[in-house]
């Protein structure tokens, strides 16, 4: 892969290469946490790989290793700017804006694939759950910690995790706050596949490339189909949003908007009511 840099970022790398946008959390020496800077950077990666129509599918990564060896995809929210209302930004507004990150990766009509070496731990275990996809090296470590360290997620990170792993295993997950290996989460549900270490890019690109043979549109109503089943209206929303996107591509519809630009009766007679 020739990856090419398209911005260059304080907290993250962004690149992109035949159909594939990587981004890439690059803050090592903090295993990857986020500061709200990050989050903000990270959304406007996403936001341009969401409106680049050559890209279909996002491989989101951290940078490793760090001088010690180890690695990271991300260990959540930075509790070094950590105020009392929130994440501190750069003019100590306090922010939880991964929130709304998570929510672009979910609606986003594109396929993003979590790639995880080493921890993904706290809020980065959240943002590999709302992924499509997690491919994993061997030595990763999953886990929550919430209740540990004085936060918790009772969004994606409570209710979409039970719907991956059930109930049980997720209230333990939250409850414990233990860390799980690899092959763990994979035999628990929660994650696709695990690679070794040096071949997870590799694996990446090529579960990416597969994907970008398939057709748009179908993988596009598909992540709607599958958000709407968990994401209550807002699901529904976007599913049906798909419908009159696809509706708009017919003649059906488009006679009804030529019907009044040309200030005439829109003539529907000529389209069936299929059974
Ligand atoms: C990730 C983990 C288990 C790694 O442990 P270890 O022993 O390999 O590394 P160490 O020494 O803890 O960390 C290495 C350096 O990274 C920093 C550490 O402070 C340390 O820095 P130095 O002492 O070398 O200067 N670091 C690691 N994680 C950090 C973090 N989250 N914030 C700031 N600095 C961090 C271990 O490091 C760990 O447990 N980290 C904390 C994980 C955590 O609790 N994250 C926050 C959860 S809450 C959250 O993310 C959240 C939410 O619940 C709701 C909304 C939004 C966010």
């Amino acid at each position: 892969t020739q990856w090419q840099i398209v911005k260059n970022y304080e907290d993250i790398l962004y690149h992109k290469w035949q159909g594939l946008a990587k981004i890439t959390i690059n803050r090592p020496h903090k295993r990857n946490a986020f500061r709200p800077k990050t989050v903000f950077e990270l959304y406007e990666a996403f936001s341009d790989a969401r409106e680049d129509r050559q890209i279909g599918v996002i491989l989101l990564t951290g940078t490793g290793p760090h001088t010690d060896g180890k690695y990271a995809f991300c260990a959540g929210g930075d509790q070094s700017v950590r105020g009392q209302a929130g994440y501190l930004d750069d003019e100590g507004v306090p922010r939880l804006n991964v929130l709304d990150l998570q929510r672009l990766i979910r609606s986003m009509p594109k396929v993003v694939i979590a790639l995880v070496a080493g921890y993904a731990i706290g809020g980065g275990h959240v943002l590999h759950l709302v992924c499509d996809l997690t491919i994993a090296a061997d030595n990763g470590i999953f886990g929550q910690t919430g209740p540990k360290v004085g936060s918790f997620d009772g969004g994606f990170g409570a209710s979409y995790l039970a719907r991956i792993v059930g109930q049980k295993k997720a209230r333990e997950i939250w409850y414990l706050c233990r860390q799980y290996t690899a092959q763990e989460a994979l035999e628990m549900g929660l994650i696709n596949c695990v690679v070794p270490l040096d071949k997870l890019e590799e694996e990446g690109v090529k579960w990416g490339q597969e994907i970008l043979g398939k057709s748009p549109i179908a993988i596009r109503c598909l992540k709607a189909a599958f958000n709407a089943d968990c994401d209550g209206q807002a699901g529904l929303q976007e599913l049906a949003g798909n419908a009159t996107l696809l509706y708009y591509m017919t003649e059906e519809g488009a006679e009804g908007k030529q019907a009044f630009l040309e200030k005439r009766p829109p003539n529907f007679h000529q389209y069936p009511w299929l059974p």
